[in-house]
């Protein structure tokens, strides 16, 4: 087990006491083999703008075999974990998040999945069998990208038939699509017994900037969402099924109709939790506005014009809570 010392312990944010979670809310689930998941996922992203998917068709031995990987990593000495880190920003990192200040009771690994011959390269020297390791992160991402494509395509087709269905999808399966892949670590946080009543942040509540994100997480839950009116649910954990955050980017694609999810997540007592992220995000250079068919005559669009790189590069100057979309808003 990794034991983060004392001092971590004072670095990391207590919420006192967690505003009351709605224990009657249900997260939506989406059946990837309904034939009306499109008008599912479509209604999930308007109203939560996060759900679960079921039936999704990748391998669970994907998940689990990277899972083993994964902790088999976060269970090396530290010294040989810091030798991939600092995240700059890929590699591995611990407490830290983000180069603004943020903490968190957590360690991770940032990846970079960009197939471009120019992009910097990802960090997979590290481990004693590289191969290994390498072969179970291919692997896992090819079939998360395979059902993000799906997923997309299903939400151009709910929004009224977007032509051409690929106009989301086309995003993440260009070559150039600047994404990331995360794995988080969240250690047991046995201090927190003596801490009545306190939770422990393991990664502090923000919005994803990209188009979607793919989470799949083991059994130990932590995750919460925040809903429309402030509420923050908690999301009962399954290991078999992935998670679905719209992004910012999303949001504004679809002039606000979607909404990117504020979440979080608190480090659990006894249990490790460990997740992975697929985050889906568009070519740099690629202008992110709402797409033309979704802006009514009547309706006016709702941001400035910017690239991703834009929104990217001004993301890095946030801290994790901002409202990072704020300045992209047409006043
Ligand atoms: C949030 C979503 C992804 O985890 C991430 C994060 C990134 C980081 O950890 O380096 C950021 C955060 C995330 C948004 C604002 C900036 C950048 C930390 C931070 C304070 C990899 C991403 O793309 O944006």
């Amino acid at each position: 087990m990794v034991v983060l010392s004392q001092p971590a312990l004072n670095q990391c944010s207590l919420i006192e006491t967690c505003k009351p979670t709605s224990l009657v809310t249900e997260i939506p689930v989406i059946d990837l083999s309904n034939h009306e998941a499109n008008t599912f996922i479509v209604k999930a992203c308007e109203e939560f703008g996060f759900f679960k998917v079921v039936n999704h068709g990748v391998p669970l031995e994907f998940m689990t075999k990277l899972e083993n990987e994964a902790l088999k990593f976060f269970k090396l000495a530290q010294s040989e974990k810091d030798t991939t880190g600092p995240p700059d920003p890929f590699g591995y990192g611990s407490r830290r998040i983000g180069p603004n200040g943020d903490v968190g009771w957590i360690e991770y690994l940032l990846l970079n999945t960009n197939t471009d011959v120019n992009s910097p390269k990802s960090l997979f020297t590290f481990h004693e069998n590289p191969q290994v390791f390498c072969s179970a992160v291919d692997n896992y991402i090819s079939a998360v990208k395979k059902m993000s494509f799906e997923l997309l395509e299903l939400m151009a087709d709910g929004l009224g038939g977007i032509k051409p269905r690929n106009v989301l999808s086309r995003l993440l399966s260009d070559e150039k699509s600047d994404s990331c892949f995360r794995l988080n670590y969240y250690p047991p946080c046995p201090e927190l017994q003596a801490l009545s009543g306190g939770n422990m942040i393991g990664f502090g509540e923000h919005t994803d900037p990209q188009i979607i994100s793919v989470l799949r997480s083991n059994n130990t839950s932590g995750l919460q969402i925040c809903l429309k009116d402030g509420t923050w649910v908690s999301v009962p954990p399954d290991h078999t099924s992935f998670f679905i955050n719209v992004g910012d980017s999303l949001q504004v694609m679809t002039n606000g109709r979607f909404r990117s999810v504020k979440h979080r997540v608190l480090a659990d007592i006894m249990k490790s939790r460990l997740s992975m992220i697929y985050f889906g995000g568009p070519p740099l250079n690629e202008k992110i506005a709402p797409l033309p068919s979704l802006i009514t005559k009547e309706e006016e669009n709702l941001y400035k014009e910017f690239t991703w790189c834009e929104y990217k590069n001004a993301g890095y100057k946030s801290k994790l809570a901002d409202y990072r979309l704020g300045e992209f808003e047409k006043s």
